[in-house]
This record gives structure tokens, C-alpha cells and sequence, in this order.
């Protein structure tokens, strides 16, 4: 599961980028729009557009900081007395995950605005369906101005809630790899598994809310997972927690179906999928996946890891596991995590991430682990540093 933002929110006058602005005052007006001079934007001159395929023209973007699911629109067109001719007629709206990636949304005609300081707006093109992080509007036209202006827009942002889609895969830990691709339950056997999810401090603050229906004998430890757009691995798409079974296998820790439940996945989509551990190096699927998967990522086998046998080590019988020794899972083995083992050495009958050989207890056997692994550095796009 994933924290959504539950409720409906708007963002007003989220202007990020614009063509040939000679004015720009940022619009927060309530309801109601004024006609002052200079509250709006206005594009006189065309540039060249975001989108390679728009060529010059009058432009804008918006950048809504991540993913969302687009809902419904409003906009306020430009509303300068006596210059309302100014305002966009008929737009084309192209959206992207990444600012590089464009989809035309499709065409929209907007209404001219009254000229009046009470004009109320008229609703804007449904954008329901959209999954996107930028949205580009392009004028077609305007009502006859040389200049082309738009007083505001306000998006309805959501996040995808449609059903979650179920996530497979299989992984090992070196640590706490045992013999022939079992890896050890004894912080299970000792009772050291918590029931709520492990990722919501540093550096992952996930805050999903994840509690085990129970823990079974075969458990391991908690993963976390991640889908990441096909477009662009750097963009998160969602995060869940799940349990991570002696096999190597996961667990949706609610539904205690196998494989993990996603929220904020479509259909039928490809994305990529990491995979991430307390203290382990994380890895993310060399290709995107189409989901939800009936056949497990296996990131026991290099080939269907980014960076391969660079990312993975050989515990043997041809089988490959994690790195262990990212103590602070930042994404790279270092001095740092030396430091944070030392800052928990001699702990035991404990669940600290310092623990690489997973048997409660920090000792140098954990440093062992540590120590021919440091220097390894993990994938970037989902690295934290
Ligand atoms: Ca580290
Ligand atoms: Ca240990």
C-alpha cells in the first residue's frame, strides 16, 4: 500500500515555465477573477516549445512535482479589460511523466472571458485518465490579439486510486542467505520481526501503514518495493512494504496472498521494479514490467537486474543475492555505513540494521559482510544520495 493524498487539492497560478511572458502576476483570486492589467499571463512573442512537435509557439507548463491522476479543470481565461481578445481560444494539451515524453491529451476550446470583475470562469477539459507530472498547453488560436493571454487554471490533483495490482518477484539477501537460496528466519524464530512496516525513517520515509496479519514461520524480513515509471526510473510511481519469505519470495503482508498489492498502478502497464532492503544494496529490474506479473522479477539472476553482476553477488549454485553492508541504504557502500555499525556494535537480541547476517546480534561477523563490499555503488535512479 501507499500514502495517497486522500482529499481533492488545487494549485493555483503553478506556473513553471512560459513563453515570451512580458507580465506575470500569479492569480489567487477565490472565485471570482479581476480584469486589473498585469494579473495574468500573456505571451507575445512565440518560443520554442517543450514539446519538439509544437515547433514556436505560445506555450505553457506546468510542473505538479510528481505523478498524479489528473481530475477535472477550471480556467479563468484572460479577463484584461478591453484586451480579453487576448485570451487562448483553441488549445492543444500534451502531458508527460518526465517533461521529455509528450502525449497529446487531445483539443479543447476555451470561452472568452467578460471583461468583468466579476467573472467567474468557465470548467476546463476533463482530465480524468492522465497520469502525469507535466502538463503543456499550447495555443492553437486566440480571440484575434496579437499577444495570447490566460489568467489562471486551477487542476484537480488525485492520486490514482483504481484497484491495486499485485507485484511478483523474488530476492535474496547475502546476509542473511543461509545454503543453497534459503535465507535465514531466526529474527523470526527469536520474535524480532515488528509488525508494522520498517521503512518510515531514513532514507525512506515510506509512510505507508502496513501492519503483518501475521508473521509467518517462513518470514524473513520486510522489503520494500517500488514501481517506477517505464518512461523514467527516476520517477516513483508507488512504494509498498512486504514480507520477505526464506525462499526468497514475498508476501502481501494484509492479504497474505503472494507478491505485494499495489496501489496507484494501472493495468496492463510496464514499469520498472525495485527492490529495496535495511540494509542491503537495492537493485531495479533491468527491463519494465508488465503488471500485474504472473512470472516473478527474479533478481536472483543478474540478467534481469540494471547493472547485473555489478549490482549483485554470487552466493552460489549460480544464484545471486543483494549486497549486504548498505547499513544506511543510501544506495552506496561506504565509510558512512562503517560508521553506523560501529555506532551499534556489541548490540544484541536486536532488530538494527547493522545486524548484515541477521542474527540479532552486531558483532564483527556483520562487519565481514561489510568490509569486502564497501565501494560498491548502487543504481542511481534509485539511489538516495
Ligand atoms: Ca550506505
Ligand atoms: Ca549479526
Amino acid at each position: 500500500m501507499t500514502t495517497y493524498i486522500k482529499s481533492i487539492f488545487w494549485l493555483f497560478c503553478f506556473l513553471v515555465y512560459f513563453s515570451g511572458v512580458t507580465e506575470l502576476q500569479a492569480q489567487c483570486s477565490e472565485n471570482t477573477h479581476s480584469n486589473t492589467t498585469g494579473e495574468g499571463w500573456v505571451s507575445c512573442s512565440p518560443s520554442t516549445n517543450p514539446n519538439p512537435i509544437r515547433g514556436t509557439s505560445h506555450w505553457l507548463q506546468y510542473d505538479f512535482g510528481e505523478v498524479y491522476a489528473l481530475g477535472s479543470t477550471f480556467v479563468w481565461n484572460s479577463n484584461e479589460v478591453g484586451q480579453t481578445d487576448r485570451g487562448l481560444q483553441n488549445i492543444v494539451i500534451d502531458y508527460s511523466l518526465d517533461g521529455t515524453t509528450w502525449t497529446e491529451w487531445g483539443t479543447y476550446t476555451l470561452l472568452q472571458a467578460t471583461g468583468m470583475n466579476d467573472y467567474l470562469g468557465t470548467e476546463g477539459p476533463d482530465l480524468t485518465g492522465v497520469n502525469a507530472q507535466y502538463l503543456l498547453i499550447t495555443a492553437i488560436d486566440n480571440f484575434g490579439d496579437s499577444c495570447y493571454g490566460l489568467a489562471e487554471v486551477r487542476f484537480d490533483l488525485n492520486s490514482n486510486e483504481g484497484p491495486p495490482q499485485t507485484v511478483q518477484l523474488q530476492v535474496l539477501l547475502e546476509g542473511a542467505h543461509a545454503t543453497s537460496g534459503t535465507m535465514s528466519t531466526e529474527l523470526n524464530t527469536l520474535g524480532l520481526l515488528p509488525s508494522s512496516q520498517p521503512f518510515s525513517g531514513a532514507p525512506w520515509y515510506y509512510g505507508g501503514s502496513e501492519i503483518a496479519t501475521i508473521i509467518p514461520a517462513n518470514a524473513t524480513d520486510w522489503i520494500l518495493v517500488e514501481a517506477r515509471s517505464q518512461q523514467d526510473p527516476e520517477v516513483l510511481v508507488s512504494q509498498a512494504a512486504a514480507l520477505l519469505l526464506s525462499d526468497g519470495t514475498i508476501l502481501d503482508p494484509v492479504s497474505l496472498s503472494t507478491g505485494v498489492n499495489m496501489q496507484g498502478l494501472v493495468e496492463g502497464n510496464l514499469y520498472y521494479i525495485a527492490v529495496k532492503a535495511r540494509n542491503h544494496l537495492a537493485v531495479y529490474s533491468q527491463e519494465a514490467v508488465q503488471i500485474p506479473n504472473a512470472l516473478a522479477v527474479d533478481f536472483t539472476n543478474p540478467v534481469n537486474v540494471t547493472g547485473g553482476t555489478t549490482q549483485l553477488t554470487d552466493v552460489g549454485g549460480g544464484t545471486y543475492a543483494l549486497y549486504a553492508g548498505d547499513i544506511n541504504s543510501d544506495g552506496v557502500i561506504t565509510i558512512a555505513d562503517l560508521n553506523a555499525y560501529i555506532g551499534q556494535s556489541s548490540l544484541i537480541f536486536n532488530y538494527v540494521d547493522s545486524d548484515l547476517n541477521y542474527d540479532s546480534n552486531v558483532t564483527v561477523s556483520d562487519f565481514n559482510f561489510y568490509l569486502p563490499n564497501s565501494s560498491i555503488i548502487g543504481a542511481e535512479p534509485i539511489r538516495y544520495e
